[in-house]
């Protein structure tokens, strides 16, 4: 039997805050927190973590870092959220219960990855997933050169998984120094890896050919390379869907290698059964389990 742990009790107004009092059965879902930017369309962001994690059996726990005016073509606008305020929201979780693994998505100012990164570091047996969100589908920047910096410096380090597109492998490990540096993904790869990322995921769709390759990385190269039919839609969330599957299956006890295949299965499915509820992209279905309507 566990106790709940309670700050306050009208039963008991003598004990001390934080005194176990109240019989509970275990928390039947990991909890994983996310630091993300909202979608009011519901395909990206926050709403896509959120029906991401639900979908895979977690409990979601959300962090606001910037409010975004977009709709499935593209994003006009977006206010980043105080850097206090994001900390004081994930602080408060923090402190309140256990949580399984941490995703990061967009972040929108330089403070806020600054107050980010020491929040995460302050949990460093916490798996974290970093996606770094640079752009809208649209190709619209959510993250300036500066932003970009802060995150090489800050976050990158402290990430278990880094899982960028191969767009934004390319400008994250790019060389300012070097005139017309244009690496190899596989350079890219092993450049992210040596600024302290433990391993790397750059997926493929950005790229040429009828297949799409999403490969993982590590210290020592290549672990996995697995290669998708190349589905014929665009779709606005896939990255989120995708690092979100993992996070939460990192917080359900898999090992990275395993939870990158698994995630990737649960994208292409719900990729294949994208719907359109307006007229831009596709929106991947985080539940198209629950309507039993899945091709495999
Ligand atoms: O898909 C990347 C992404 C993440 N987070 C937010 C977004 C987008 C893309 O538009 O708007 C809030």
């Amino acid at each position: 039997m566990t106790y709940v742990r309670i700050g306050f009790c009208p039963i008991l107004p003598t004990l001390t805050p934080h005194a176990k009092v109240f019989p509970m059965s275990i928390a039947p879902m990991p909890a994983v927190l996310v630091f993300a930017g909202t979608d009011p369309t519901g395909g990206a962001g926050l709403q896509a973590d959120i029906l991401t994690l639900a979908s895979m059996g977690c409990h979601p726990l959300s962090v606001v870092t910037a409010v975004t005016v977009q709709d499935t073509v593209g994003v006009d606008d977006f206010m980043p959220m105080d850097a206090d305020w994001i900390a004081d929201q994930a602080r408060s979780v923090l402190e309140d219960m256990p949580v399984a693994a941490i995703k990061i998505g967009m972040i929108g100012s330089v403070e806020a990855v600054a107050a980010i990164a020491e929040i995460v570091s302050d949990y460093p047996d916490i798996p974290l997933v970093l996606d770094p969100v640079l752009t809208s589908g649209r190709g619209d920047p959510l993250a300036n050169e500066e932003l970009l910096d802060a995150l090489r410096d800050l976050l990158l380090p402290q990430a278990s998984i880094l899982t960028p597109n191969s767009l934004e492998a390319r400008r994250l490990a790019e060389n300012p120094d070097e005139e017309n540096d244009d690496p190899e993904l596989s350079e890219c790869a092993r450049r992210l890896i040596d600024m302290g990322c433990e391993y790397i995921l750059i997926t493929g769709a950005h790229e040429q050919g009828a297949q799409v390759s999403n490969t993982l990385y590590n210290t020592r190269g290549v672990v996995h390379r697995l290669n998708w039919d190349r589905l014929p839609g665009s779709y606005h969330g896939s990255g989120c869907t995708l690092a979100s599957a993992i996070a939460a299956l990192l917080a359900l006890g898999q090992d990275v290698s395993e939870a990158v295949k698994e995630a990737q299965e649960y994208t292409y499915q719900t990729l294949k059964n994208a719907y359109r509820p307006g007229m831009g992209q596709f929106i991947p279905d985080r539940l198209y389990w629950v309507r039993g309507d899945d091709e495999d």
